[in-house]
Parts: C-alpha cells; sequence; structure tokens
C-alpha cells in the first residue's frame, strides 16, 4: 500500500500541487500563487480568523453558533450571508454543491449559468472552484465573520487551494469522514492521500506563520453512531492532520438525543483527541469541539423542529462545546429558505445564552458514560493501530477492510456496514450487532446487555427491528422506537 502517516515533503506537495492545479479549467493560474496567498492570508483580520475566533471562545467558556448555508450564484450567497450574520451567527459557513463536492466542475458550471439566467436556485450549494479566488474573496470581504468551506468531497484538493487562498480560514472534512458517509466507490486509501495533501496545504500555511482551523466531519452518517464509532475517526483524522503540519482542530459529534451520553460524548471526545496528539508528540496543539444539532429524521412540523432545534442546542450548551452547527425549522423538507435558516441560528442563540454561566454536574452517570466511551476508543485505536503494525493511515484502511471499525448506514464499498446499533432503555446509542468490530468482549457484554434490558422491558426479541424503529422515532417525537401499547 502506497499510503504512510508521514508528512509530505514540501517538494513532494509542490510536485502533487502541479497536477492538482492542472485541473482548473475556469481559473488564471495567477490568483493560485502561494506567496500572494500567504500575504493575503496575513491580511485577514484576526476576528475574520477561524482559529483565533475559537480559542477565544474556547478561553470565555462559551458556545458559538454557525449555520449551513450556500447558493450558486455569487450576489445571492454575499446576500444569504449577510442576512445570517445579522440573524447571528458567530461563523459563516459556504456550503458547496454536490457536482463540486464529486469534482464535476463542468456540471457545475451549467448549473451556475442555469442559476443566472433563470434567478433561480438550480445547484444545492456555492460551486466554489467554479467561482475562483476571485469570488471567494469577495465573499469573504462582504461579511464580518470568519468563514468556512463546508462540503463532503473525497478530492478536496483544488478546492482547499481556492477557498484558503481567498481567506478562508477554515476547511470541514476528513480523508474517513468525507468519504465513507458521502461515497460508494472511492477507495479509503485514495481519499486518505488526497486529504494528506489538504492538511500539508495547511501545514505550509502555518510554516509561515498563518493560522487556519481544521475540522473533521463528526456526524458521518447522521444516524445512530455510537458515540465510540465517531470519536475514533476524529481521533484518527486529528492524528492524520496533525503529521502534516495542522494545528488548530475541531473535532465534531452529532448529536445522539440521550443527554448524558451526549455531554459525555463531547467530553471524552476532547479529552482523547488530546491526549492521543500528545501521546504521538504532536506539540503546541490547539483543541476545540463542534455539536451537531441532530442529524437524524427531522419532524415536519416547524413549531416541532424548532423544538428539537432548542433541546439540540441546550444539550450542546451543556456539554460546552466551543461551536454549535445549527439546523433550520425546514430539516424535513430540504434546503431551508434564509428566513428559516435565521429562525434556526436565532432559537440556537437564544437557548446557548440563557445557558452561558449554568454548568452540569459530573453525576455518577455521567462519569460512568465518560468512562465507558473512553474505553471503546481505546479499544478501537489499539485495534486499528494493532493491523496497521504502528502506521496509523495504513491501519485505518486495513480496519475498515476487516470490519473493525464500522460505520452505521453507510453508502460506501469500503465500509463493512455488519453492525447495527439500537437505542437502550435511556435512549443511550449502543450495539446489537457487532459484525467484526474491534470491541473485547467486556464492552460486547456491556452493549448485550444494555439492549437485552430495553427488549425485556418492550417484551419482544433482539432484533434489526430495534434499529429501524428507532431510526424513525425522533422524527414522531419520540427518543426510542418503543412498539405502540
Ligand atoms: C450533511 C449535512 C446535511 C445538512 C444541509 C441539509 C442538512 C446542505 C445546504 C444545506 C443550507 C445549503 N444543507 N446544503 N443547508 N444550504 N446549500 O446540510 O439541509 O441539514
Amino acid at each position: 500500500m502506497d499510503l504512510q502517516n508521514k508528512k509530505m515533503s514540501e517538494e513532494e506537495f509542490l510536485r502533487i500541487r502541479k497536477e492538482v492545479l492542472c485541473g482548473w479549467v475556469t481559473g488564471k493560474d495567477h490568483e493560485l500563487n502561494l506567496d500572494k496567498a500567504v500575504a493575503y492570508l496575513k491580511s485577514v483580520p484576526d476576528h475574520k480568523n477561524f482559529a483565533i475566533k475559537l480559542n477565544k471562545a474556547k478561553a470565555n467558556g462559551i458556545t458559538l453558533v454557525q449555520p449551513r448555508a450556500g447558493v450558486p450564484e455569487l450576489g445571492e450567497h454575499i446576500k444569504l450571508l449577510r442576512y445570517l450574520q445579522k440573524c447571528g451567527a458567530d461563523f459563516l459557513p459556504s456550503t458547496v454543491d454536490s457536482y463540486t463536492r464529486q469534482n464535476r466542475y463542468t456540471e457545475a458550471q451549467k448549473g451556475l449559468e442555469e442559476s443566472m439566467e433563470k434567478h433561480r436556485a438550480l445547484l444545492n450549494g456555492f460551486p466554489v472552484v467554479n467561482h475562483g479566488v476571485r469570488n471567494c474573496k469577495k465573499v469573504l470581504e462582504s461579511v464580518n465573520v470568519p468563514i468556512e468551506a463546508r462540503h463532503g468531497t473525497p478530492d478536496a484538493r483544488l478546492l482547499s487551494e481556492i477557498i484558503h487562498a481567498a481567506g478562508w480560514t477554515s476547511n470541514e472534512g476528513g480523508g474517513i469522514s468525507y468519504n465513507i458517509p458521502y461515497a460508494k466507490s472511492i477507495p479509503l486509501e485514495v481519499s486518505i492521500k488526497n486529504w494528506q495533501y489538504v492538511d500539508r496545504l495547511v501545514g505550509y500555511y502555518e510554516e509561515r506563520g498563518i493560522k487556519l482551523n481544521r475540522e473533521p466531519f463528526g456526524p458521518l452518517t447522521g444516524t445512530l453512531v455510537p458515540p465510540a464509532i465517531s470519536n475514533t475517526i476524529m481521533i484518527v483524522e486529528s492524528l492524520l492532520a496533525a503529521e502534516q503540519g495542522v494545528k488548530n482542530l475541531t473535532v465534531g459529534y452529532g448529536m445522539g438525543g440521550n443527554l448524558i451520553q451526549d455531554v459525555a460524548a463531547i467530553n471524552s471526545l476532547y479529552d482523547q483527541t488530546i491526549y492521543y496528539l500528545k501521546k504521538f508528540g504532536y506539540k503546541k496543539m490547539e483543541v476545540t469541539t463542534v455539536f451537531h444539532q441532530w442529524m437524524g429524521g427531522f419532524p415536519q412540523d416547524e413549531a416541532e423542529a424548532m423544538a428539537l432545534i432548542s433541546y439540540s442546542s441546550t444539550v450542546a450548551a451543556l456539554s460546552k462545546t466551543t461551536k454549535l452547527i445549527s439546523k433550520s425549522p425546514h430539516e424535513s423538507i430540504g434546503i431551508p429558505t434564509k428566513r428559516a435558516n435565521g429562525l434556526g441560528i436565532k432559537a440556537s442563540k437564544f437557548i446557548v445564552n440563557m445557558l452561558k454561566d449554568q454548568r452540569m454536574d459530573q453525576s455518577v452517570e455521567l462519569k460512568h458514560e465518560i468512562k465507558q466511551i473512553k474505553k471503546e476508543v481505546s479499544c478501537l485505536m489499539d485495534a486499528i493501530l494493532d493491523v496497521g503494525a504502528g502506521d496509523l493511515a495504513v491501519g485505518v484502511v486495513r480496519a475498515f477492510e476487516q470490519g473493525l471499525i464500522d460505520v452505521p448506514f453507510a453508502p460506501s464499498r469500503y465500509n463493512a456496514g455488519k453492525m447495527l446499533p439500537a437505542r437502550d432503555n435511556e435512549g443511550m446509542i449502543r450495539i446489537l450487532e457487532f459484525g467484526n468490530l474491534g470491541f473485547n468482549d467486556e464492552i460486547k457484554a456491556f452493549h448485550l446487555k444494555k439492549i437485552q434490558e430495553r427488549a425485556k422491558l418492550e417484551n419482544r426479541e433482539i432484533s434489526f427491528q430495534l434499529t429501524v424503529d428507532d431510526v424513525y422515532s425522533v422524527s414522531k417525537g419520540k427518543l426510542i422506537g418503543r412498539p405502540q401499547v
């Protein structure tokens, strides 16, 4: 396997870079000049730097709010972002369209042109590659907060070159988290290599005194993902990024629904990310967390959706996460109008402000759940390092091949898809079918006991039906998919 968790030399980076830039059909070469990009990034003020603003929020113990948003046309996109800023967004995104995510720039161009002709959004996001550095700079210069590219791109090398050269100081994604949930047939070693390049680009800038933030995508498939699985993937992507020179990381987690498990997940994610970065010798790392409001199916009713958004914000604030990604009351329909998107931001801000000075005591249950998640993550990390014979990149590819790490409901052929999750009696996400998951017997016995307790109370057998019922229950207003009585 031509893959290794080793920092790319600058020479190799610049060689690959030439190939990457060849793929740029709509832009001009001089726009992607690295010296010019360094100079421009140095001119970005601190309050528009993602890493600096996150560090400050962490020091003050506050939770900041960021929506998702992106429309194809430049003027409309700017209008949208300015509106969301007015609604209270602390960070702004630019969500990228699906063609660009698949490197289909010709189709993105057609969608962009048609959107301009018909004055209607015909792409589901802002096509950054087609817009190029110049337009992306205009986006940044039109707002007063930091901007992040949010997408879902297995090969985001060109996209990342463009957004950073335009002064966007954060990029979401990673070789696992932007492949397994997003693609069907892209080998993991290919996407990991591509993301090593993306991270090496960040390392290049860091070496020149520029602070950039990187955010692995925590929620994965957004559906009943056990915290230990997503946390392990977050830690692996953090280590891979750190090796390439990334210094400022925001590790993510998608809300599961049980208050205690969610707070425990964010707590243990933070602790263990720091622990492993230290263990592998990465110095001067800055780590924050991001909590994603409910990523599963939403209720159609807008009042109920707002209630779910408010509950998600409550959990996020109590977890003391640094950043919260908000949803909108249009979630069950699709991409929100700007008004609906703004309502989600306002509700979220309201709740985090109410809870700003309150804290949740560490109960026995919370402590127990933190310990449990840490035990599980450490078991999975050992399994990955073991099959990789010490190399993390090789290890994670093999671990996926063997199903030692397994993401539920993922479309990728490179994911085993044999593990089945279900909720326990309190709504915590547990595992009922392990496949070949790299858990030891003690951990497996714990999960089975928890699922058994629930099945017994519901007077039914342990089966896939529990999983199915749980997938749909939140959208129907209940956390646990119990049978109707
Ligand atoms: C994996 C992320 C899914 C979420 C939202 C979806 C969903 C996707 C856009 C967007 C606003 C966009 N999403 N594209 N929200 N503008 N262009 O990401 O609705 O909540």
